[in-house]
């Protein structure tokens, strides 16, 4: 365990604000304050100790000591899905948008998209974050990881700081009121093995995956974008089809609607039948039929952002809360709003039991809580949010997107673990300017390798596609390989959006190749990146294999 230096304790009661600063259990009249040290525990909890006299929270947090070792690596998860989240060297920094002029952010929302307005960045070096759970790789492989145990009550910020060597471990829970008791910091220390850590971890917060298999299949977004019509999905469709390669999937993406919050309301020039018989031949063969869909989102173009401004998340300013800047741009609905979930309820059940998708992309997740309740925290929020989803999909399976990802543990079959790809290798410059989640080949890939050990332990990973084609993209016949590879070894859904219709034998072998090399329980052994290059070791046919990906990354 990591030895603690204090823990700091702020409230407001009564138009008075407390705030402790103690290594030790202390009480006041209105709220006691229990600091557990165990073995490889630590808990911070905080007791009202009369229900009519409530706290608002102000402040929770502890700080431990830390000493950097060179040659150590750092990883701190990523906030959610698309988040950059990588090891680093204690001494990187980790940028925000802070560098992003003012004007551009305005119009982008690039702070809706992650944790920049709740979690504090700092420009220093040395500083680097992340969310429920962390770990210290040393130079002899051994892992000293960091984890949450309870991220469904508030979400916990994990800072290293490699200059000042301190940890500080704070709950995200400011301005919430509490009438009885906060789970507040509760921590567990492990140390060992990758697989150990891992197991034992997902072990003590009680997270199982639920019950389903790896998936291969076709998503249409990474080659038609929104431009999808009911004729060129069938074409894909034959494609995958007359592939010797079976798949599983495939799953119509974003771009069926009229207008994203309309889910109801089918662009009837793209799909002039609905979207019923389009699912309907996907299932007659012998495929799962797969839909995306941003529940708890609307753009401003939409009938129901115009019509329903009841149902929009409101800031306390009274303002509809912007989710970012996709499609016309888009606002958050208030998943507590009784119409709303009852309109949730009639899409759910007519594109479950009508028109027949089992699978059910679900995106753009994290605008649920984008804003904290006076009475509940983000990750309360998020997890009713989880929870509301489970409910209405009833048998379909979920694939979550775009979510924080502690939420998503054990809640949804499949989970995306990385940003988007794009049809380059790496984004254009002048996208480095932009947030942590944004489009991008290589940090998608780098999220897969570094979030491979939720696979099989917390849902599915979902590295996101793959691609080969020649046309429409700029990625090298390398750099595809490396997607390819990465995602065949570090997820179990193998998804891609090219026609295999238009493969040549070299591409089918490279498939051939991806798809014998799968594993559910995570075939990666190690993975380093050093400057630029990335080194993965996986278990082969028999024997360890190494692969270098020289100078992309
Ligand atoms: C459909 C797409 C696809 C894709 C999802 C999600 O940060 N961003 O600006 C950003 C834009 C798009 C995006 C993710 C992030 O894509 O991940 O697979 O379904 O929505 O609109």
């Amino acid at each position: 365990m990591l030895k603690l230096i204090n823990v700091k304790l702020a409230y407001s009661a009564g138009g008075r604000t407390y705030t402790v600063t103690t290594a030790e259990s202390r009480e006041n009249r209105r709220a006691a304050l229990d600091v557990i040290l165990g073995e490889d525990r630590f808990c911070a909890r905080v007791r009202v100790l009369s229900p009519d006299r409530p706290i608002v929270m102000e402040r929770l947090s502890a700080e431990f000591e830390y000493e950097p070792e060179k040659d150590s690596r750092v990883f701190l998860n990523g906030y959610q899905s698309w988040t950059d989240s990588i090891e680093h060297d204690p001494f990187d920094k980790m940028r925000g948008i802070d560098h992003i002029p003012r004007p551009v952010l305005e119009k982008y929302a690039f702070s809706q998209y992650g944790d920049y307005s709740f979690a504090g960045y700092s420009h220093r070096r040395g500083v680097l974050h992340g969310f429920g759970y962390g770990y210290i790789k040393h130079m002899n492989g051994e892992f000293e990881f960091i984890g949450s145990l309870n991220e469904n009550e508030a979400f916990t910020i994990i800072r290293t700081d490699a200059e000042k060597k301190r940890i500080t471990v704070s709950k995200d829970c400011k301005g919430v009121r509490f009438c009885s008791s906060f789970g507040g910091i509760d921590l567990c220390f492990l140390r060992g093995s990758e697989n150990y850590v891992f197991d034992e971890y997902f072990r003590r917060i009680g997270v199982r995956p639920l019950p389903a298999g790896q998936l291969f299949g076709y998503t249409s977004w990474y080659r038609h974008y929104q431009d999808i019509s009911q004729s060129k999905l069938e074409k894909d469709l034959a494609g995958l089809v007359n592939s010797e390669h079976k798949a599983d999937v495939f799953q119509i993406d974003d771009g069926y609607q009229t207008a994203v919050g309309d889910w109801l309301s089918i662009d009837k020039e793209k799909f002039p039948e609905g979207l019923g018989p389009i699912a309907e031949s996907i299932r007659e063969k012998g495929l799962v039929a797969g839909l995306w869909l941003a529940p708890f989102v609307c753009e401003k173009k939409s009938f129901i952002y115009s019509s329903k401004p009841q149902w929009l998340l409101k800031d306390k300013n009274g303002e509809p809360v912007r989710g970012g800047s996709n499609w016309s741009g888009f606002y958050a609905l208030d998943i507590y709003n009784e119409e709303f979930r009852a309109y949730l309820r009639e899409f759910f059940d007519t594109v479950v039991k009508e028109w027949g998708f089992r699978l059910l992309k679900l995106d753009f997740l994290y605008a649920a809580c984008l804003i904290p309740r006076e009475d509940k925290t983000r990750a309360m929020v998020m997890a009713d949010g989880m929870d509301l989803l489970r409910e209405l999909c009833g048998e379909a399976r979920i694939l979550g997107c775009g979510v924080p990802m502690t939420s998503a543990f054990g809640k949804v079959e499949y989970c995306r673990i990385g940003c988007d790809i794009s049809l380059d290798w790496d984004d254009k410059p002048y996208m480095r300017l932009m947030h942590r989640e944004r489009t991008s080949t290589k940090n998608c890939i780098l999220n897969s390798v570094f979030r491979r050990q939720l696979n099989g332990r917390a849902f599915i990973n979902d590295p996101d596609v793959f691609l080969l084609r020649d046309t429409d993209n700029t990625m090298t016949d390398d750099e595809k390989l490396c997607l390819a590879e990465v995602n065949s070894l570090a997820g179990g859904v193998l998804f891609t959006s090219d026609n295999f219709d238009e493969y040549d034998e070299d591409k089918r072998q490279i498939l051939d190749n991806m798809l014998s090399r799968r594993s559910c329980a995570g075939g990666i052994v190690s993975a380093d990146l050093e400057g630029s290059t990335l080194r993965v070791v996986y278990n082969g046919d028999g024997a360890q294999v190494t692969r270098i990906y020289r100078a992309c990354f």
